[in-house]
């Protein structure tokens, strides 16, 4: 069975509580059961993770290197910042699937800088959270391909 890791960045554990004019009404708790119910009926074990702390985010990633099979991440805000989660991804040699429930090509230009795009298999964006049952889908389908 494969297993993969779902890591959320900052301030993702505000999804449906928080501006859900902007974000949604979905929950981070609906997301993730989406997630652990998408991997099941594709023969996966997905585990979940948020953080709102770069290190903590880090950290995770390191672990996953002989955990997991790959990752989906939506680093938030530090997608646009981070020179370290991107070394982190780089280091572990998984494969990794960019997320992010807006298109942020769509939104403001500080938006469209991803450092995490160089270091991932490919990037979803702009579908909700059905973005994360398509990229769970992607991520399985690149490991199968690879293996
Ligand atoms: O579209 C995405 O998934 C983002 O990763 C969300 C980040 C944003 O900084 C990225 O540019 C794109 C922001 C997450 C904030 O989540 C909130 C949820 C509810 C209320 C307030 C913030």
């Amino acid at each position: 069975m494969k297993q993969l890791l779902v890591l959320n960045g900052p301030n993702l554990n505000l999804l449906g509580i928080r501006q859900p004019e902007f974000y949604g009404a979905t929950t981070l708790a609906d997301v993730e059961d989406l997630c652990r119910q998408t991997g099941a009926a594709l023969g996966a074990e997905v585990t979940c993770f948020q953080s709102n702390h770069e290190g903590a985010l880090i950290d995770q990633i390191h672990a996953a290197r002989t955990t997991r099979d790959g990752i989906i991440l939506n680093a938030g805000a530090l997608t646009h910042t981070s020179i370290a989660l991107m070394d982190a991804i780089q280091s572990v040699e998984l494969p990794v699937v960019e997320l992010h429930l807006s298109n942020i090509h769509a939104r403001e230009s500080f938006r469209h800088k991803s450092w995490i795009a160089p270091v991932a298999v490919g990037q979803i964006c702009g579908f909700g959270p059905a973005g994360y049952d398509l990229a769970i889908r992607a991520l399985l389908a690149h490991i199968e391909a690879a293996s």
